[in-house]
């Protein structure tokens, strides 16, 4: 088997090459011929200098993620890295793409490293549930300094290549299309250079004032995570005084505990899960999409905004429609209103908010639509409303146009059927705020052609959305699970639980908030009928006293002016009315229970709706949770949970509780 690394020479240059499509991952076969490759450098008393770099899209993007949890084959990549910094002729890093993970540390272990302006430098194993094992926590500091190490290893996100340069990272910047050639030049100037500078021999200064800062700062953020903290400790070991040695053989303990653990487990399910998603059975993945150009979109209330967001932000122009001028102009004074607090915190320059609202069309003119590629219709939950419109596009916009409902719940088929062109129509459901969530139902209707959802799949990997495909089902993936949890919610607070109990089961367990407290937030009089004279349960008692949740200050909770929440007397007296109207035994209800109820039956209508194939794979159902419900990543989404829980004791917990079990969860 041909070799993914090969040699070239360059006069007293040796280039070594990587060649493994799609992103040089790290695997054996790589770093054995890495090691081959230096070792050969070293030998060769015509070479002077070494220079590492990739062909494809990107230098090294870490560690082969697949050969996790495999056993390990030699050399491992700290014996690759190790030698490479013990050359006695200079390496220089060629970087272009991103350098990350053990890519990263590879980079490190060079003795010089040059970069192409794009190029991005990173150390995401925490976003896996691991830290930087090859060296990377005791390199990075020694080089950028104690700050910026617990930055890139604790978050994960990967700097720029002038941001690296400026810390130190990177001796020079380069442009993308002159990389090899720049390196080549580079080595040569310091191939007779010396000492070579090698990270493992600098030191760190300690900075325990960054370190806990560092901690205090993101507390909430790593809240339920054990990568964060042994990445930390890491850092702080690479700056206590500690040999180089001594700090590898720490990162090495704490990087095989996370290894072993669940949580990483987990995270790994999730970066392969996300990927799959993507991909959409029985469709190739080469089929030709429809071009997506111009955008319409019908509402300017809260999620036509943050969806026409999304768009304008990818520099693709936006005809938004409304009925009436002022609903307009407020939904557009929204969206600007968005995009200044994103300047505010830094993150948008004031001349892109300017360019994404230049291509905002806001107009009255329902027969603006009439050129668009692609329209979503997201106005409030009514069929008929919906049907009205879907039949009205059908005869305004052109063909090919695609159209699409952001219902989060109706009959996708039922509203395309109001058009004479259903194989045009899919549901794009967007979560809530549109512009931020991440996750995208793409709902494939029964006659939706597979172009349309290709096209549609796609293009939210251009607005930077996690999309998944799913079936016509009431609810589709995601709020179908959910009504089973709000229901046995409803029922536990009947029997006996308080909503702080319930709630605070789901905060332990990682949640971002429980049931109640969602309630309170979405508003609890959603999807009431308005007639307070009209009252059936707990839910609508509140809504007819006023108590919508925060925005009335009350709701399941009493919320004071900052919304921070307290139990309330008066929900209290309410429940123990609708016990004593519904006649409701009362009962103690352990914590267990409320798992079982709440979060295993989810996993049970999980497991029903893959068996009514109204979602492509178990891992899909994963990606929805935890990017559209804040499903607690560490777990790696209520499928992958169920499965590290056992599905026996998940069908155990159900049938306790008298639950017809989906017959997929007992095999
Ligand atoms: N290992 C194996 N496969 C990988 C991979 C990796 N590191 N990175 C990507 N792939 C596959 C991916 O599954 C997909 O496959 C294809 O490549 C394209 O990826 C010792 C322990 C580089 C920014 O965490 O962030 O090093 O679906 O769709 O959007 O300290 O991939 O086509 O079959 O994501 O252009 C650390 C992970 C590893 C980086 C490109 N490295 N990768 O994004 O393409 S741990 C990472 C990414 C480590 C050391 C430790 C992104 C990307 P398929 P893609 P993209």
């Amino acid at each position: 088997m041909t070799s993914p690394i090969r040699t070239e020479r360059h006069g007293d240059v040796l280039v070594i090459v990587s060649n493994t499509p799609p992103v040089n991952a790290l695997s054996a076969t790589v770093r054995q011929g890495l090691a081959a490759a230096i070792a050969e450098g070293v030998a060769d008393p015509g070479v002077a200098a070494m220079v590492i770099r990739c062909d494809g899209r990107t230098f090294f993007a870490g560690a082969d993620i697949k050969e996790f949890g495999t056993p390990p084959v030699e050399p491992s990549l700290p014996s690759v890295i190790d030698a490479i910094e013990a050359a006695d002729k200079p390496v220089v890093a060629a970087i272009h793409g991103t350098a990350l993970g053990g890519g990263c540390e590879v980079a490190l272990g060079c003795h010089y490293r040059i970069a192409a302006s794009s190029a991005k430098i990173g150390t995401p194993e925490v976003k896996l549930g691991l830290l930087p094992g090859a060296g990377g926590t005791q390199r990075l500091p020694r080089i950028a300094g104690v700050k910026l190490a617990l930055e890139m290893t604790g978050k994960g996100d990967p700097i720029t290549a002038a941001r690296a340069r400026d810390a130190g990272l990177i001796d020079m910047i380069v442009g993308q299309d002159s990389l090899e050639a720049d390196a080549i030049a580079f080595a040569r100037d310091i191939a007779a250079k010396r000492p070579l500078p090698r990270a493992s021999q600098k030191t760190a200064t300690a900075d325990p004032d960054a370190v806990a800062a560092f901690r205090k700062d993101n507390a909430r953020r790593f809240r339920g995570f054990d990568a964060p903290a042994a990445t930390i400790a890491c850092i702080e070991k690479a700056s206590d005084g500690s040999s180089f040695a001594e700090g590898v053989a720490f990162e090495r303990q704490q990087f095989l505990k996370l290894m072993g653990g669940t949580q990483s487990a987990a995270q790994r399910h999730l970066f392969f899960a996300e990927r799959q998603a993507a991909k959409i059975d029985g469709i190739a993945p080469n089929i030709a999409l429809r071009p997506i150009r111009h955008v319409g979109v019908i509402g300017a209330g809260t999620m036509g905004g943050g969806i026409s967001m999304n768009f304008l932000s990818a520099g693709i122009p936006v005809t938004i429609v409304e009925m009436q001028q002022d609903a307009l102009d407020r939904g557009t004074g929204v969206i600007r209103k968005n995009y200044e607090a994103s300047v505010a915190k830094g993150r948008l320059k004031p001349d892109q908010v300017e360019a994404a609202m230049h291509l905002l069309t806001p107009t009255l003119d329902f027969s603006a639509l009439a050129d668009c590629d692609l329209v979503i219709e997201a106005v409030y939950e009514n069929m008929d409303v919906k049907k009205e419109i879907f039949g009205r596009l059908d005869t305004l916009c052109k063909s090919g146009a695609i159209l699409a409902s952001n219902t989060s719940y109706l009959d996708v088929d039922e509203i395309a059927a109001s058009t004479g062109r259903p194989q045009d129509v899919v549901g794009m459901h967007f979560f809530s705020p549109a512009n931020v969530m991440k996750l995208l139902e793409v709902v494939r209707g029964e006659k939706t052609a597979d172009d349309v959802l290709a096209t549609v799949m796609a293009l939210a990997k251009t607005i930077g959305k996690v999309a998944v495909v799913a079936g016509v089902t009431f609810g589709f993936i995601g709020n179908r699970m959910l009504r089973q949890r709000q229901t046995e919610a409803a029922k536990l607070l009947l029997e006996g639980a308080s909503p702080e109990q319930i709630d605070k089961v789901h905060t332990d367990f990682g949640m971002p908030m429980g049931p109640f407290q969602m309630a309170d937030l979405a508003g609890v009089d959603i999807g009431w009928h308005r007639d307070p004279t009209r009252i059936e349960n707990i839910r609508e008692a509140l809504a007819a006293e006023g108590r919508w949740g925060q925005k009335t200050k009350a709701g399941f909770y009493d919320y004071d002016d900052t919304r921070k929440a307290t139990p309330s007397p008066r929900v209290a007296a309410i429940i123990d009315e609708w016990r004593a109207k519904t006649a409701t035994p009362q009962r103690t209800i352990t914590d267990q229970e409320i798992v079982e109820r709440t979060l295993y039956t989810m996993v049970n209508e999980g497991a029903l709706i893959l068996e009514e194939g109204k979602a492509q794979r178990a891992s899909d159902i994963d990606v929805v949770w935890i990017n559209g419900y804040g499903w607690p990543v560490y777990t790696g989404g209520p499928m992958f949970w169920a499965s590290m829980v056992g599905h026996s004791t998940v069908v155990a917990g159900l049938e306790k509780h008298g639950f017809a079990v989906a017959n997929s969860l007992r095999k």
